[in-house]
C-alpha cells in the first residue's frame, strides 16, 4: 500500500495506532507506511516520568504531569489491553492498582513484543499541520530537537495522538500574586514530600484534587483544604482534611473561602484540570471540544468531521483509557485503509448529537461507565481487535466506585478480577497508605 501515515504522539494512543497496524501487517495485509513523531526521547506518553517542569532542554513545554509515588487511580482491569494481558506481561497476576513504573512497564511491553519502535522518530516534535484540498495531502512539518532539523514530509492520513491533560487550565485568584507562599498547578507537581509538616490547599475536586491531596496526606502534609467551585467530593476524609467553598480572595498567608471562612496556607496547588491545546493544527484542522465523554466533531469519538483523513485518538475525558485507545485505534486503522466507509456529513453530525444527547441525559457515574463501556464494545465489533467482556470491566469501576465511597485511603487495597483472564488479582502484600516504595521491584514482590 502506498499510503503514507503520521502519527503524531507516542503515549498509549498513539502506540495503540502502531500496534493496530503491526497486526494487520501479522496477519498478512498490505499496510501503509507509519511514521511517528514522539517530541520525548522516550515513550509512553504521561507514563514516561521526568523530574523536569516548565521547559525542557530544548526549550520546550515539558508534556509529563505525572508524578512520583502515583500508583493508577482506577484497578488495571479496567484499562487491560486484550491483546496483552497482565499475566503475559508479568508471568503472573498482580495486584489492582500498579503503580506508575508498573504501567509504564507493561505498556512498553506490548510494543517492544510487536517491534514497532523503528516507527518512531524520537526527540521530534511536530510544529505544523496543513492540508491541501487540490492534492488530498497534509503537510507535516518536524523538528528533530537536538540537531534542531526540520523536515517537511506529506502524508495521506494525520493521527493527532498527543494526549489533553499537559497544557494547565489556570485560573486566578484575587490576591494570588501576592501570596507568601508556593503556588502551583498540578502538571508541575512532582513529589509529595515537598510538602511535609505544610498546610496545603488545594483548589478542584476532580482525579488530581483527591489524589495529590491524598499523596500529600500520605507523605506528612500538616493539613489539606480542599476548595470547590461546584460541590464537595464528600469522601469520609481524615481528621486534617476539611472541604470548603471556592477561594474568594488571598492575604498574605491568609486565604478567604466563600462562606467567609480563612485559613493560613503554606502552598496551593491549582487542580484546576487541562486544555485540549493543538498549536501545531492549523487553525481548521484544530480541534476544539470540552473534557467530555462525548468529543465534540469527532465522528465516532474519531475520525474530524471537517476532514475525516485526519484522525484524534483519546481525546475523551476517560474512565476507560488503553483499551479505548486500542479500539479507536483499530477503527481508525480500518478507515485509513479503506475497510470502513464514511457516512455523508449530516450522518456524522448526527452521530456526534446523539452522543452528545445521550452523555448529557447521564445520571450518575455509574452510568457514565456504562456509556463509555458500550462505545468502546461498539468500536470493537466493528473491527477484529480482540473482544472482551466489558460488563466484566465496568462492574471492576463500580467495584472500585463503591470501594472509594467506603474508605478514599484504602480503596487501592481491593483487588478485582481480570475480564480477560477471569484471573482473582492478589491482595498487594502492604496497604497503599503505608507503602512508600513505588518501584516495580517492590510491587511485583507479592
Ligand atoms: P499522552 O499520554 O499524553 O501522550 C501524548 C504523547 O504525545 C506524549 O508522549 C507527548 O510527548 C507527545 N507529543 C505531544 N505533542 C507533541 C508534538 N507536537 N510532537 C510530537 N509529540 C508530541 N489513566 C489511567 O488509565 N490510569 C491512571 O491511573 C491515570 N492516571 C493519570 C494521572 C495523571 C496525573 C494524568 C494527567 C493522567 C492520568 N491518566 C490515567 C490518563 C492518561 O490520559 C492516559 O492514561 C494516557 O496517558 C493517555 O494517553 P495518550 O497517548 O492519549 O496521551
Ligand atoms: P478534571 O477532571 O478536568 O477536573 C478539573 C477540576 O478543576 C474540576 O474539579 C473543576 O471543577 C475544577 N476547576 C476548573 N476550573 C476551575 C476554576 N476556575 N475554579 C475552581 N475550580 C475549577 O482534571 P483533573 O486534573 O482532576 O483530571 C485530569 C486527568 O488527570 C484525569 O483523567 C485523571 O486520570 C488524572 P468543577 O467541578 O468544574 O467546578
Amino acid at each position: 500500500m502506498s499510503k503514507r501515515i503520521a502519527v503524531i504522539g507516542a503515549g498509549p494512543s498513539g502506540l495503540a495506532q502502531l500496534r493496530a497496524f503491526q497486526s494487520a501487517k501479522n496477519n498478512g495485509e498490505d499496510v501503509p507506511e507509519v511514521v511517528c513523531f514522539e517530541k520525548q526521547d522516550n515513550w509512553g506518553g504521561l507514563w514516561n516520568y521526568t523530574w523536569r517542569t516548565g521547559l525542557d532542554q530544548y526549550g520546550e513545554p515539558v508534556h509529563c504531569s505525572m508524578y512520583r509515588y502515583l500508583w493508577s487511580n482506577g484497578p488495571k482491569e479496567g484499562l487491560e489491553f486484550a491483546d496483552y494481558t497482565f499475566e503475559e506481561h508479568f508471568g503472573k497476576q498482580i495486584a489492582s492498582y500498579p503503580p506508575r513504573a508498573v504501567l509504564f512497564d507493561y505498556i512498553q511491553g506490548r510494543v517492544e513484543k510487536a517491534g514497532v519502535r523503528d516507527q518512531i522518530r524520537f526527540g521530534t516534535v511536530v510544529r505544523n499541520v496543513t492540508f491541501d484540498e487540490g492534492t488530498g495531502q497534509f503537510t507535516v512539518t518536524s523538528q528533530h530537537l537536538p540537531t534542531s532539523e526540520r523536515v517537511v514530509e506529506e502524508f495521506d492520513h494525520v493521527v493527532v495522538a498527543t494526549g489533553h491533560f499537559s497544557t494547565p487550565n489556570l485560573p486566578s485568584f484575587d490576591g494570588l500574586d501576592r501570596f507568601n507562599g508556593r503556588v502551583l498547578h498540578a502538571h508541575d507537581f512532582r513529589d509529595a514530600v515537598e510538602f511535609k509538616d505544610k498546610d496545603v490547599l488545594i483548589i478542584g475536586t476532580s482525579y488530581s484534587a483527591e489524589d495529590i491531596g491524598s499523596q500529600c496526606w500520605k507523605y506528612g502534609a500538616k493539613s489539606i483544604t480542599v476548595s470547590h467551585r461546584t460541590a464537595a467530593m464528600g469522601y469520609d476524609w481524615p481528621d486534617n482534611w476539611k472541604e470548603v467553598p471556592l477561594l474568594q480572595k488571598v492575604d498574605g498567608n491568609t486565604c478567604t473561602f466563600k462562606d467567609g471562612t480563612s485559613k493560613d496556607i503554606d502552598a496551593i496547588i491549582l487542580c484546576t484540570g487541562y486544555q485540549h491545546h493543538f498549536p501545531f493544527m492549523e487553525d481548521s484542522l484544530r480541534l476544539k471540544t470540552a473534557n467530555r465523554l462525548a468529543s465534540a466533531n469527532l465522528y465516532k469519538g474519531v475520525a474530524f468531521i471537517d476532514n475525516p483523513k485526519l484522525i484524534y485518538l483519546g481525546m475523551q475525558d476517560q474512565w476507560y483509557t488503553f483499551n479505548m485507545f486500542d479500539a479507536q485505534a483499530w477503527w481508525a486503522r480500518d478507515l485509513m485503509m479503506g475497510k470502513i466507509d464514511l457516512p455523508d456529513r449530516a450522518a456524522m453530525e448526527a452521530d456526534v448529537a446523539d452522543r452528545e444527547a445521550r452523555e448529557d441525559a447521564l445520571e450518575d457515574d455509574y452510568a457514565c461507565i456504562d456509556y463509555q463501556g458500550d462505545y468502546v464494545r461498539e468500536l470493537m465489533e466493528e473491527t477484529d481487535y480482540p473482544s472482551f467482556d466489558v460488563t466484566a470491566s465496568n462492574e471492576a469501576f463500580y467495584q472500585w466506585k463503591k470501594h472509594k465511597k467506603k474508605n478514599i485511603m484504602t480503596f487501592r487495597d481491593n483487588c478485582y478480577r481480570s475480564p480477560m483472564t477471569g484471573t482473582m488479582a492478589p491482595v498487594h502484600h502492604t496497604p497503599w497508605k503505608d507503602a512508600m516504595d513505588d518501584t516495580l521491584e517492590s510491587y511485583l514482590k507479592n
